[in-house]
């Protein structure tokens, strides 16, 4: 294949984004790690995703490093949510407090992967000439890594700028006196309309599927606050860690079915003001598992909508009424809602005139052509799957992962799949992902890779693998709870459903973090059950 030389390593973890930053450090010590990352930094989603009004939807003090209680003593998080140039500016604070950085090698994307069967070794060819061969891989590529660009013809009659929110240029965009074309009103779109309404001339928001989304009540950080995590942090990250999304969150005992109108509208009110997704939707103990207990949720938020929206039109339109909530991530925004009161702000309903085409003027729907200067494309990912089928992966036998998971993603925990031995992925399909606060959770993820790959070597082994029984367990464990749950209603990008001609599988796991540990937990316990060492 190549006449280049390879180089050796222990471990090749792809990706230098949370995950991949906590592999690298936890392992290095003991291992020759080398991480590869496609971006010219650090950071991940963090590095990537650098739209106006990017930010974490989770508090900071929570979605943060717990690892090291020295840094999280030492860290000062400027806002509750931090923005996007502050946790990029915290990726490479760990970077450097570390020593990872000589570790890292930036700009350098893995485009081929191949298992040698004779010897147990990985070979991992990148964008940059050379390969690596190594033991172990661990893919640290994301959930939200492959961005998802709708397939509209004629950009190249545009006569206008094209953005994409997950490769927002470093140096901003002045959208002063321009007319914007925002599509998508995902997390991604919700957070950026009303950054560049501020801005622009006119922003017109092409909406297919309304979000529900929930304030997040922002602000700088106080003393008092910020004095309390620290002086708690060790308690409160066990806490989280005993929690359905490793988030502190009140866990409800109450049906929404047997609660009074006022006692609803009491206990949504209150979670409306909590800072908290998870907490919105656990308000009531069934709001995702009953659709009745869910409507209820629902209605309180759109009641919210009709309250904020000033136009009643724009208003209805703004609510959603084709999935329960939580079927489709929860937004947190800032002043989401609020900014359709602006005259500058028009609604566009692209369900009723879908867009079509880009033509030299911008946008075209089934309807009409829309005027544009810029567009920016919010219109997500790829998820789940997309980091790991872009890059060309074959395992035992010619193998391709692609082809494999063409029908939809098969592993065994998320983290390993039948054929692809020695390959570990953390945050992978079929984990809990973004149903749990992702920085938490993949730590103990990486630890608990580390802990097999540790095993492997105290015991001699030089190859894992698991196998299709496992993974069929897998799949039923996951869709059991599944079922059980709201989202089969929903279209969403858990399910694939935002990407054309991609399978339609429920591919997040919804039986809540503390499950998922201890099935993951149990089966190393059990004599590696699922798992052949050899
Ligand atoms: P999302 O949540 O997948 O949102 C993408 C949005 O783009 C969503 O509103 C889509 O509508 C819309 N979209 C996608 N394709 C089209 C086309 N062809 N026409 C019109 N509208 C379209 O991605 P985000 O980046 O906002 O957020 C991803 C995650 O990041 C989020 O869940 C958090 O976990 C953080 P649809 O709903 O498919 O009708």
């Amino acid at each position: 294949m190549t006449d280049v030389s390879p180089e050796a390593a222990d471990i090749v973890v792809i990706g230098a984004g949370f995950s991949g930053m906590y592999a690298l450090h936890r392992l290095g010590g003991d291992y020759r790690v080398v991480c590869l990352e496609a971006g010219d930094g650090v950071g991940g989603t963090w590095y990537w995703n650098r739209y106006p009004g990017a930010r974490v939807d989770i508090e900071s003090a929570e979605y943060s490093y717990g690892f090291d209680d020295a840094l999280q003593q030492e860290w000062r998080w400027p806002e509750l949510f931090a923005a996007q140039p502050d946790l990029e500016r915290y990726a490479n604070h760990v970077a450097d407090r570390f020593g990872l950085r000589d570790r890292i090698r930036l700009s350098t994307r893995v485009t081929r992967m191949r298992f040698d069967e004779s010897a147990n070794l990985w070979h991992v060819w990148t964008d940059r000439g050379g390969y690596l061969v190594c033991r172990y891989v661990i893919a640290a590529t994301g959930s939200l890594n492959a961005s998802n660009t709708p397939p509209w013809p004629g950009r190249e009659n545009f006569a206008g700028q094209v953005l994409h929110t997950t490769e927002w240029p470093r140096e901003g965009v002045d959208f002063r006196g321009k007319r914007v074309g925002l599509v998508g009103t995902g997390s991604s779109g919700v957070q950026a309309a009303p950054i560049i309404a501020e801005q622009a001339e006119h922003l017109f928001v092409f909406q297919r599927t309304p979000a529900f989304s929930m304030p997040s009540g922002n602000r700088p950080v106080d003393p008092d606050y910020e004095r309390d995590w620290k002086a708690n942090y060790p308690e409160r990250r066990k806490q989280m860690l005993q929690t359905y999304g490793a988030s502190l969150v009140k866990y409800p005992t109450l049906s929404a079915l047997e609660c009074s109108k006022e006692e609803q509208d009491r206990i949504l009110e209150e979670a409306w003001h909590s800072r908290s997704a998870f907490q919105l939707l656990v308000a009531f103990r069934d709001v995702l598992t009953d659709m009745a207990a869910n409507d209820v949720v629902c209605e309180f938020v759109r009641g919210k909508i009709r309250q904020i929206v000033n136009d009643p039109r724009t208003a209805e339109l703004l609510c959603p009424t084709t999935y329960p909530i939580g079927g489709k991530r929860l937004c947190i925004d800032n002043g989401y809602y609020g900014m359709f009161n602006r005259d500058n702000v028009t609604l566009v309903d692209a369900r009723a005139a879908p867009i079509t085409a880009f033509c030299e003027e911008g946008l075209r729907t089934m309807e009409t052509t829309w005027p544009l200067d810029v567009i920016v494309l919010a219109t997500g990912f790829d998820a789940l799957t997309g980091a790991m089928t872009r890059i060309d992966i074959e395992g035992e036998g010619g193998m391709r992962l692609r082809e494999k998971w063409q029908s939809g993603p098969t592993t065994y925990l998320g983290s390993m799949v039948a054929g692809f031995p020695n390959l570990f992925m953390i945050h992978g399909p079929m984990t809990p992902s973004a149903q749990a606060q992702m920085i938490t959770t993949g730590e103990w993820q990486v630890d608990w890779t580390a802990r097999i790959i540790e095993e492997m070597t105290r015991d001699g082994k030089t190859r894992i693998q698991t196998d299709e029984t496992a993974e069929r367990w897998w799949q039923d464990e996951l869709s059991q709870v599944a079922s059980a749950t709201v989202h089969r209603h929903a279209d969403s990008w858990y399910r694939g459903s935002n990407i054309d001609g991609k399978a339609d599988v429920f591919m997040i796991y919804v039986g809540g973090f503390v499950r998922f540990a201890e099935l993951c937990n149990a089966a190393l316990d059990e004599g590696y059950r699922g798992f052949t060492r050899l």
